[in-house]
Parts: structure tokens; sequence; C-alpha cells
């Protein structure tokens, strides 16, 4: 009797431990997909988007020509050093894209541009904004966008559904 019990003690130990393995591959948030294409009017196809804190934010350039990832404060126009990527221009089909990852650990909101294609420009207001570089030509708006880094369910469930899509057909 006391060894049954015992038995049936250690599998319900046992049971806690599979489910609780099993939640935690569930929590375990999937990247979030940025693709950089000149083809979509803001050339940046998910410009803005919102992630978890410690979720992969994966920047995947489609486009035949390099873009750069580059950090900013909208207050002061200083660069933030630790966004800073910079990603080949993919060669072709059936060639993997260049891809940038970065991860963030504190909410808030990180601003970025491609310094390629924009730079920072004064608003006659207080902020900078980024702007076309004149020099490039065929630009409907500058490369940039918005990473907002929260635990609000509402506002990570309203990334655009291109963002959970590892590659997009192009
Ligand atoms: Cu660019």
């Amino acid at each position: 009797m006391g060894i049954n019990r015992r038995t049936a003690g250690s599998l319900i130990a046992s049971m806690c431990v599979i489910t609780m393995a099993g939640a935690q591959a569930k929590t375990a948030p999937r990247p979030v997909y940025i693709h950089m294409n000149m083809k979509s009017p803001s050339m940046i196809l998910e410009s803005t988007i919102a992630v978890r804190p410690g979720q992969k934010v994966v920047f995947i350039n489609q486009d035949n020509d390099i873009h750069t990832i580059v950090g900013y404060n909208p207050k002061t126009g200083a660069t933030i050093q630790r966004i800073n990527g910079s990603i080949p221009a993919s060669t072709g089909m059936g060639k993997a894209p260049g891809r940038y990852i970065i991860k963030f650990n504190h909410l808030g909101r990180y601003y970025y541009y491609c310094s390629v294609h924009a730079y920072l420009k004064k608003k006659s207001g207080k902020l900078y904004i980024p702007a076309i570089r004149p020099d490039v030509k065929g630009f409907g708006s500058p490369m940039a966008g918005v990473i907002i880094v929260t635990r609000n369910k509402r506002v990570l469930a309203e990334n655009p559904k291109t963002s959970s899509q590892k590659f997009l057909p192009e």
C-alpha cells in the first residue's frame, strides 16, 4: 500500500515536469522578421513592429543593394551604438538573403534608419527624423522604422502578418 502511494507520487511528479517543459517551449517567442524591400512603399515592409524583451528581431535584405541599420535618438539625433548593422545585398534566387539579428532586453521604442538611403534631418520642431538622401533616386520614402519593445499583448498582436515569415516571395 505504502509503495503504491509513493509510486503514484513520483508518477505525478514526473508528469508535472513534462507539463512544465511543454509550457516553456510554448512561451519561447518566435523571431519577428523585418523585410527590407525597395518594392514596398515604405522601403521596409514592416516599418513598425512590436517584440517582447529578449525576442529576436531579424532584418532580411531582399534587395540587390546594401542596407544598414543605424539606431538613433529622435530627440538628440545621436546614434545609438548598440543598433548598428550592415546587410549585404541578396545575391539571387535560391541563395540565403543577408540578415542582421538583434534583441532588446529593455522596454521602449528603438528608432533606426538606413544610412545608405536616408539621413537624419532636424524638423522645424525639435525632433530629428530620417529623410530621403538627395542623391538616391526612385525612393518614395526614407528607409527607416521603429521597434517597440513591450509586453502589451494587444500591441504585440498588431504586427503585420508578414513579420512572422522568414522569406517572402519577391
Ligand atoms: Cu537602404
